[in-house]
């Protein structure tokens, strides 16, 4: 059977068991390919060589190769030391040329009790005479008498030699031809096939391991490649961000996710990213509220962070605050309250004026959603057949507001347009009586200031 035997780690206790193996399956011999032992098929190459031997030399098909032995010798016990027997028809033989007159000799069950002589001594093929008078063995190999194939190895035996290959090489054809140790999996990922030998590498993310053959995956987070996490793969390894990091496209590094571009809702005011997270921040006036992106007018009237003076009263509105002066009332008007004028009805220069000037204050939010009601007006007192007529007495250039009329003695004032901040509106909003009984006509004055906020919040 031709093919890998098995894998050895060891070459001695290996190379016995292979030749076992193989003797017992019928194949021809084991080689030795550096880590693997491997079951060749025998060739016959007495069979297919034309001229495997020369001369007198007979072929003998040997597992890996083949052996020229002597002719006639094959069949018989061998003996190299014993010398040959003196042919005595042959006394003037030349020792030269005892190769050329060589008889094989026959086997004999009884040895002839001819005298022996010293010389001339003729010796088998395969063998020379020596000077003590014995037949030394030929060195085929050494003295270039061989017939092996150049890509062949010549070994040297007893009356013979042998053709053999080299370790890497097997012999097909009667030539030694490089084993392709690729073909049989030698190596566990990538493998070089060379003349006589083979090389194994690894895919990258592997290394070789000391055996030469199988490889083992790099822990490349040892290295510390990743700048956030990194994980070890077979063969690879990965990265991984903390959150509110995505991995670069170098596959190593870390970018900030920008959460500020993903929305412009994620804060009501202004929106900063940070490293792995971001921030609202709201404008001056404003806390950050606790849900971490709504903004709260800050009231400086109650934390007493304003500038007030005990004198003047603060008032507090979307993202400032102000300090109001004391009432002062512009004559004929005279103060009847901290935030109320009143014009005298029997001072004659008040006839044409509004009975009473109320001063109020209110916040409204910049950009508020229209219609709207703002501010409520109604009568105090009530004369029997009198009725009430609400207006926008000034203040209303713009025409945001308008007053609607909601019961015979009340209006509601109604942001009918967005009104843009910041900005201070001063409305006098009047209240007419009308009394067509005692001929009466009066009015009274609610001036309202409001303030609008720059934000809409
Ligand atoms: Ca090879
Ligand atoms: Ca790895
Ligand atoms: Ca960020
Ligand atoms: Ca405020």
């Amino acid at each position: 059977p031709l093919g890998v035997r098995g894998w050895w780690t060891q070459t001695g206790p290996a190379v016995a068991a292979c030749r076992s193996e193989c003797a017992a399956v019928g194949c021809s011999g084991c080689r030795n390919a550096l880590i693997a032992l491997l079951c060749l098929p025998d060739v016959n190459e007495c069979g297919i060589l034309p001229q495997a031997c020369q001369g007198d030399m007979q072929c003998i098909n040997q597992i890996g190769g083949y052996r020229c032995i002597p002719a006639g010798l094959y069949d018989r016990p061998f003996r190299p030391n014993s010398p040959a027997l003196p042919e005595l028809s042959y006394p003037d033989a030349d020792p030269d040329r005892t190769a050329d007159v060589f008889l094989p000799g026959r086997p004999r069950s009884v040895e002839p009790s001819y005298p022996r002589v010293s010389s001339p001594l003729l010796c088998t093929l395969g063998y020379a005479p020596a000077a003590d008078g014995t037949c030394n063995d030929v060195d085929e190999c050494e003295t270039n008498s061989h017939h092996c194939n150049p890509t062949q190895v010549c070994i040297n035996t007893a009356g013979g030699y042998t053709c053999s290959c080299t370790e890497g090489y097997w012999l097909i054809g009667g030539q030694c031809q490089d084993i392709d140790e690729c073909r049989y999996g030698y190596c566990q990922q990538l493998c070089a096939n060379t003349p006589g030998s083979y090389s194994c590498s690894c895919n990258p993310g592997f290394n070789l391991n000391p055996d030469q053959r199988t490889c083992q995956d790099v822990e490349e987070c040892e290295e510390e490649p990743c700048s956030h996490g990194c994980i070890n793969t077979y063969g690879s390894f990965m990265c991984n961000c903390d959150e509110g990091f995505e991995l670069a496209a170098d596959g190593t590094s870390c970018i900030d996710w920008d959460e500020c571009s993903f929305s412009e809702f994620l804060c009501q005011y202004r929106c900063v990213n940070t490293p792995g997270s971001f921030s609202c921040i709201c404008p001056p006036g404003y806390y950050l509220y606790e849900d971490g992106r709504s903004c709260e007018d800050i009231n400086e009237c109650d934390t007493g962070n304003n500038t007030c003076t005990t004198q003047q009263v603060c008032f507090n509105f979307q993202g400032g605050y102000i300090c109001l002066n004391p009432l002062q009332c512009q004559p004929p008007y005279v103060a009847v309250s901290d935030n109320q004028c009143m014009c005298s009805a029997e001072n004659p220069d008040c006839r044409s004026r509004p009975f009473t000037i109320l001063y109020r204050h209110m916040d409204l939010s910049s950009g508020r959603t229209v219609p709207a009601d703002i501010f409520q007006m109604q009568a105090t007192t009530r004369y029997p057949g009198s009725f009430y007529i609400f207006q926008i007495q000034s203040g209303n250039d713009g025409r945001e507001f308008h007053m609607r009329q909601t019961s015979n003695v009340s209006a509601t004032l109604v942001l009918a347009r967005p009104i843009k901040g910041p900005r201070e509106v001063v409305l006098d909003l009047e209240m007419v009586t009308v009394n067509n009984v005692i001929n009466f006509r009066g009015s009274s004055i609610i001036r309202l200031t409001i303030y609008v906020s720059e934000h809409p919040f």
